[in-house]
């Protein structure tokens, strides 16, 4: 069975190692990963969706942050905070310096993002295969009362604490799914939205022009599993995301935000946790499969479950 999903940084990480855990040696798993997190920064281009999900299946990630390499250390940060070249909130690890400076050089050397994330795989071992939404740069930017900022000043600097009135990827129109993308989208037996941040990690991929066609005409079925549990974001600030575009922070309205595949959207299953299964005939009822299940990423064990859970009702 080929499953893909798509998907951004930590949550995606924790579901993507559950579903390595379960899967049998018949399968196969591709991800469509976010890149609009992406950021240029002293010189060198920043991918923290994919260095989660490359760090963690690596089994080199910082399990804490959630990001950055384990066993790091800062020097290099703290000259580049004193040249000025890295804002002193944005904190780049040695190691994981080492990444960026790698994936620089192949940049500028000419090679596609699609490129660099074959390289930077083929380090490790990973089980599974890793592609961006698209190879062209469509940083998100978010337009706040002071203007327009990177994701990363809101999302780090300010903690999303101040008043985001929209989210906007750059080059958005300009942007096409990298083939990789498209390959692992139209040959998956299965389709997996991973619970990731519904507007800066999930949002940005469906963005990409051609990219909601694409899933909508596969043949797999599509299913989500909700990153909000209980009404409340299990961790970060997606509900901060989810208010600045009008939609409340509960299981069942981003199900209603994806929309059923049936009436246009893209979901014909959803995973809800089992405290949240009020929204299972409401959302049944909208043509979206919809089952209560348990769904913390804990551990491989739980994350394999709901991992097994979600794609199943795939089936
Ligand atoms: P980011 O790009 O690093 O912010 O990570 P993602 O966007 O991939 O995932 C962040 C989202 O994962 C958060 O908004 C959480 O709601 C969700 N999440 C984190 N841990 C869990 C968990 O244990 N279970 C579920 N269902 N969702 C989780
Ligand atoms: N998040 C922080 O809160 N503080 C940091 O200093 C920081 C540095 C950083 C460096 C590389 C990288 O790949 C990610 C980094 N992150 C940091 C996380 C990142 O800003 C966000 O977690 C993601 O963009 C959200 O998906
Ligand atoms: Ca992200």
């Amino acid at each position: 069975m080929r499953i893909t999903v798509i998907g951004g940084g930590v949550g995606c990480a924790r579901f993507v190692l559950g579903l390595r855990e379960y899967v049998s040696s018949e399968d196969s798993i591709d991800v469509v990963v976010n890149t609009a997190d992406d950021w240029w920064v002293s010189g060198l281009r920043i991918a923290p969706d994919h260095d989660s999900l490359l760090y963690a299946l690596a089994g080199v990630n910082d399990t804490v942050r959630g990001w950055g390499r384990s066993d790091e250390t800062e020097r290099v940060a703290g000259e580049l905070h004193a040249w000025g070249t890295a804002p002193e909130w944005f904190t780049l690890g040695d190691l994981d310096l080492g990444t960026h400076i790698a994936r620089t050089a192949w940049l500028r050397a000419g090679e596609s993002v699609s490129d660099v994330y074959r390289r930077l795989g083929s380090r490790w071992d990973l089980g599974v295969t890793l592609h961006p939404a698209t190879d062209t740069e469509i940083d998100t930017q978010v337009i706040t009362d002071e203007g327009r900022i990177h994701f990363q000043e809101w999302w780090v600097k300010h903690r999303s604490q101040i008043p985001a009135r929209g989210f906007e990827q750059l080059n958005i129109a300009s942007a096409a799914p990298s083939e990789g993308a498209r390959e692992a989208i139209e040959n998956a037996d299965v389709i997996l939205l991973a619970p990731s941040n519904p507007v800066v990690s999930i949002g940005p991929v469906l963005a990409v022009p051609g990219m909601r066609d694409l899933l909508r005409g596969a043949r797999a079925k599509i299913v989500g599993v909700s990153g909000i549990i209980d009404g409340s974001v299990v961790r970060g600030m997606a509900d901060a995301c989810l208010s600045a575009i009008g939609v409340e922070t509960s299981a069942r309205a981003v199900a209603e935000h994806y929309g059923a595949r049936k009436a246009g959207g893209i979901l014909d299953g959803w995973l809800v946790d089992e405290t949240d299964a009020a929204a299972v005939d409401p959302l049944t009822a909208l043509g979206i499969r919809t089952r209560a299940v348990p769904l913390w990423l804990r551990d491989p064990a739980s994350s394999a479950q709901v991992a097994r859970d979600a794609v199943a009702l795939a089936r």
